[in-house]
């Protein structure tokens, strides 16, 4: 417990102002922050950031030398045992924290989340309606950005997550818990689609025959990365699952900070890492585009990740890992796509929603974006293999179809 705020006296809080949208809401959260052992009294609390899951509030203090803290309502029906994602949050920043001391120039405090504790020396707190609250100290000066923009960006975010893996490499992998089983099992997701296609709850089904026969069409394809796990062909290894570009932090000069995020940091695949940042980086539209045309691929920004991540982890990626890449970006647009339009089917119950339709929306785009993907994919896999053969400089691309 070295790495969190020492604790000090509980902030004494003072309601100065609070944008929120109920004043009810308002009360709740100062009281609920108040929980927390922050450095200074609160000055202002306000909605952060644009998760699909949980609920951020920045926390700006009176003390002008405290970068301010970062409160989260943990989505609970999503999360079903918070206290072991909290454990798992701990063991990892711990590790992470520990590792990074050992390397010259790091610097922990700017590169790994700190958790803060609560008055009664937990890391998170559950209040009297049932909800979960975390805090973790705010990192100043960075940015966290959706549509990435330049390839030294891309390059960053590939490193940040390549070398997330390799940090967490030595960690025992069995002290992790899996706060959502089976995320990324695309069999799975199959399953639920088809249970959301059977008993419709909305009366959806009749506007998602295309998508569906577009999933159909995919299924055997789609399962290869599993079944290649399956047979035991694919180490487990600690991964973050949740590799969207934002979930990076850039300094003021683009280089890339901190990872964050950690609620799914779990027993994965490196693929899954892998697939779902190109999915979120290669798109020049964003994730929910509702006009087709302009979804296309940044080919540029897609080399540079690639790139960056294989620097940091070729080192420690067997054959098949490699060979498991270039699918993973097929995978993760076709996976998500399914779990929108699951979510469309069920009646919008998991992601937050915005628009109309709007899973059906961004399920649609995902879809079109692996339409694009799947046209250029010899070229995709071609730039994966010849990145990866500059690291371990021999030549493994041997038989890479059929193994997949
Ligand atoms: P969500 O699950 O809603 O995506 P995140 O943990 O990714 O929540 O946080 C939401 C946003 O808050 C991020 O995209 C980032 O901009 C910002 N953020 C998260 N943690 C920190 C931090 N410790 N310091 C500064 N900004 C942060
Ligand atoms: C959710 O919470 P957020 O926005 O980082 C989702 C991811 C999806 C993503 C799609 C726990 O992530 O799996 O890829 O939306 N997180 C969870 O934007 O389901
Ligand atoms: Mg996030």
């Amino acid at each position: 417990m070295d790495h969190v705020l020492s604790p000090k006296r509980p902030g004494n809080f003072t309601y100065t102002t609070i944008t929120m949208i109920q004043a009810k809401k308002k009360l709740n959260l100062l009281k609920i922050a108040s929980n927390f052992i922050v450095g200074a009294d609160v000055a202002s609390i306000e909605p952060y950031g644009s998760g699909h899951i949980n609920d951020t509030y920045y926390i700006n203090n009176t003390n002008k030398e405290d970068p301010g803290y970062l409160l989260q309502r943990i989505n609970h029906r999503v999360f079903k045992d918070i206290p072991s994602l909290i454990n798992n949050i701990h063991l990892v920043t711990n590790h992470l924290r520990s590792k990074l001391k050992e390397i010259p120039g790091a610097d922990p405090d700017k590169e790994v989340l700190s958790l803060v504790m609560t008055n009664d020396h937990s890391y998170y707190f559950s209040d009297e309606r049932g909800n979960y609250w975390r805090m973790y100290k705010y990192l100043k000066n960075t940015k966290s950005i959706d549509i990435v923009q330049t390839n030294e960006q891309a390059f960053e975010g590939g490193k940040a997550f390549g070398k997330f893996q390799m940090l967490l490499f030595d960690l025992d992998i069995n002290l992790l818990n899996y706060t959502i089983p089976a995320f990324h099992h695309i069999g799975l997701r199959l399953t639920r689609l088809n249970t959301s296609l059977q008993t419709d709850p909305l009366d959806r089904k009749k506007t998602v025959a295309a998508e569906v026969e577009f999933i159909q069409h995919r299924v055997e394809h789609m399962c290869a990365i599993l079944n290649l796990g399956r047979e035991g062909g694919l180490p487990l290894r600690i991964t973050h699952n949740d590799t969207k570009f934002n979930n990076i932090l850039l300094d003021e000069n683009d280089q890339a900070q901190c990872v964050i995020d950690l609620d799914t940091v779990m027993p994965g695949y490196v693929a899954y890492d892998f697939g779902d940042a190109i999915r979120s980086i290669i798109n020049t539209a964003p994730e929910d585009e509702a006009d087709l045309n302009k979804i296309s691929l940044n080919i540029p920004l897609f080399e540079a990740f690639t790139r960056g991540y294989l620097q940091e982890s070729a080192g420690f990626l067997t054959e098949n890992e490699i060979r498991s890449l270039p699918l993973s970006v097929l995978l993760f647009p076709y996976m998500q796509g399914v779990r929108f339009l699951t979510d469309y089917l069920n009646g919008d119950v998991y992601y937050k929603t915005h628009v109309p339709d709007h899973n059906l929306q961004r399920a649609r785009a995902q879809f079109q974006l692996l339409r694009k993907l799947e046209e250029q994919y010899a070229k995709i896999e071609g730039f994966i293999w010849q990145a990866a053969n500059t690291h371990l400089n021999k030549d493994i691309n041997t038989n890479r179809s059929e193994a997949v």
